[in-house]
């Protein structure tokens, strides 16, 4: 068996993929125009065109005008099983998906059908598939503290359907300790809560979110990596880092999948697993793509590889007879 077959057949846990990052130019351009939405693209081919970032903030302008065309139920089930049949070519076993309901519910969507047409989608897939999904109510920092917590406040009667809540958006100017009330109330509502930090923020960032937010995990946390002191911290609290690194790639945020900090991370002992981010938005690489990128960059040991899918595993929010079906 070659080692790109074994790194194939995997069992995948993906922990840091956005919905809206999985929105093929192709589904764009036909739920825009059923629900009679305007955008500035009339082929999927311009959209991948416009694909192209030269930082963060210039991916994420499109993909928020991507989200613009999202108004039913229907509209999320059919963008999270186009998902679903996608990664199931690729041995994903279970996933945690980040769904940025604030800006839908914003634009006068209810939160409910987007919650319920995500879950039946999620149904499905288990029957289907085998693929188990939690989703990730996902916060983001372009709206102010008090828009946030009007949208947990309308989440708790979903609570049921709701793994967790995560956040999202650009970190600049937009420091965790401004969440603390927001982080509180979610843990008070008993949801597992993780946050973006250390993607394009400094350090403290993520040491922050450790220490005020309480995060289970940490989306990105690369910005970690010039602070010994950091790095440990995230060992010794076992708080695992959701790397993504096409995104980090083609973002501008490393220079190249080994100088992102994997080796270093490793060495450290600090837990990690690897991501899709967003998908349709670099080129339609999934999780799968992502396994082989590191792979054909770095060559991991095989040693490696199997701890990386024990990391995502543990790092997950499965509950007790999922994990048992996916060790
Ligand atoms: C994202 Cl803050 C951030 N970074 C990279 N990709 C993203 N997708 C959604 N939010
Ligand atoms: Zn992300």
């Amino acid at each position: 068996q070659t080692k790109s077959q074994f790194i194939k057949d995997l069992p995948k846990v993906e922990l840091h993929m956005h919905l809206e990052g999985s929105l093929e130019p192709e589904l764009m351009i036909e739920i825009a125009k059923r629900n009679n939405v305007d955008i500035p693209f009339t082929s999927a081919e311009q959209i991948r065109e416009a694909s192209v970032f030269t930082s963060l903030q210039s991916f994420l302008d499109l993909y928020y005008l991507g989200h613009t065309v999202f108004k039913t139920r229907q509209d999320f089930y059919d963008l999270i099983w186009a998902y679903f049949k996608r990664v199931a070519t690729g041995n994903l076993r279970h996933c945690e998906i980040f769904f940025e309901a604030q800006e839908h519910v914003n634009r006068g969507v209810k939160l409910e059908d987007i919650v319920l047409g995500l879950h039946d989608a999620c149904v499905q897939a288990k029957k289907e598939f085998g693929i188990t999904c939690g989703l990730i109510l996902t916060l983001l920092r372009h709206f102010p503290p008090e828009n946030m917590m009007e949208l947990l406040k309308q989440a708790v009667p979903l609570k049921e359907y709701i793994v967790g809540i995560g956040m999202s958006s650009s970190e600049a100017g937009c420091p965790p300790s401004l969440y603390v009330d927001i982080f509180n109330f979610a843990r008070e509502q008993g949801w597992h809560v993780t946050s973006h930090a250390g993607e394009i923020g400094p350090p403290e960032y993520v040491k922050d979110s450790i220490e005020l937010l309480k995060i289970e995990r940490c989306d990105h946390g690369i910005g970690a990596r010039t602070r010994p002191d950091i790095v440990k911290l995230l060992a010794e609290k076992e708080i695992g880092v959701t790397m993504c690194p096409i995104s980090n790639v083609l973002l501008k945020v490393t220079e190249s999948i080994p100088y992102s900090p994997i080796r270093q991370y490793l060495d450290a002992n600090v837990k990690m697993c690897f991501n899709s981010d967003d998908p349709s938005y670099f080129g339609s690489n999934y999780i799968d793509e992502n396994y082989a990128a590191v792979e054909k960059e770095m060559g991991l040991s095989v040693r490696e590889w199997v701890k990386i899918v024990q990391d995502a595993i543990d790092m997950s929010w499965a509950e007790d007879d999922v994990r048992g079906k996916l060790q």
